[in-house]
């Protein structure tokens, strides 16, 4: 019989990286081998990571709990260290007790996430509007603020154009997503046919996109740069090349950006190498 042994090699390595995270440089993207959430860049993001971290605290204390109890239950109770096992089927204190700590470890959790399911919930007062249309299959963008900024579609590059350009395949966009940092902005997110979902990891947003309903969720950018997400609801036959690509500039970037009719003009074009604007049809 053949067992499937863990690599602990990465697993350690894995460890350590978590730990020096507050150290490392900051991610935009999904790492390979990565295993815990994206860093943050926007404040509900920020919460998230936070109440996240609380409550993987309080499963590794229950989890350690339970296992040193069961393995003291084991070794202590088995049938050779004590032969004779007790009658008792009711202890009143520890039946009080076993539901009274889970029901306050609950109440401690309920008041962080509730706090958060608002923050995400609740659209602050935002300075503008983007609408996100899932098609079958690709993302369809409009900025209602701006007449003369026309809606555009965003695909994935081929792997071997995201490869020269030295992007992550099915993550970046032949058209981004481009928005101003330290801007509260809403997001309309719908569909034309079936259902898909709007999701970028390192802003915390993830909005289902269904058919004949508009629903709306924000983000605000803290830092500039380029972020990927992906479809998040299996949508479908080529559901995997529907990337996000957000680009976050700064707003004098972004008010030239509107200006030029939603394109980079020749001098900007060249800070950003990872993603291209088509200009208006
Ligand atoms: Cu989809």
């Amino acid at each position: 019989m053949r067992f499937i042994r863990p690599n602990f090699k990465s697993l350690i390595a894995g460890s350590v990286a978590a730990l020096a995270m507050g150290t490392a440089a900051f991610a935009n993207k999904p790492t390979p081998g990565g295993w815990w959430l994206q860093d943050a860049a926007s404040p509900v993001m920020e919460e998230l990571t936070r109440v996240h971290n609380i409550v993987f605290v309080i499963i590794c204390v229950i989890l350690a709990v339970v296992m040193v109890l069961m393995g003291y239950i084991m070794i202590r109770f088995r049938e050779k260290a004590n032969p004779v096992p007790s009658k008792t089927t009711h202890h009143v204190g520890l039946e009080v007790v076993w539901t009274i700590v889970p029901v306050l470890i609950l109440l401690g959790m309920v008041v962080p996430s509730m706090q958060l399911l608002y923050l995400q919930d609740r659209l602050p007062e935002t300075e503008m509007t983007i609408k996100a249309v899932g098609n079958t299959w690709n993302w369809e963008y409009e900025y209602p603020d701006y007449e003369n900024v026309d809606s555009f579609v965003a695909n994935p590059l081929e792997k071997a154009e995201a490869q020269a350009k030295g992007v992550p395949y099915l993550l970046a966009a032949d058209n981004a997503l481009v928005v101003p940092v330290d801007t509260k902005i809403k997001v309309l997110v719908t569909s034309v046919n079936n259902m898909h979902s709007w999701a970028m990891p390192a802003f915390g947003v993830k909005m289902d996109a269904v058919p004949g309903v508009v629903n709306e969720t924000w983000f605000e950018a803290t830092k500039e740069g380029t972020f990927y997400g992906q479809c998040s609801e299996i949508c479908g036959a080529l559901h995997y090349k529907m990337p996000i690509e957000i680009q976050v500039v700064s707003k004098a970037e972004f008010t030239r950006w509107v200006a030029n009719d939603g394109a980079f003009g020749s001098q900007t074009a060249a800070l950003n190498t990872a993603t291209t604007v088509a200009a208006p049809k």
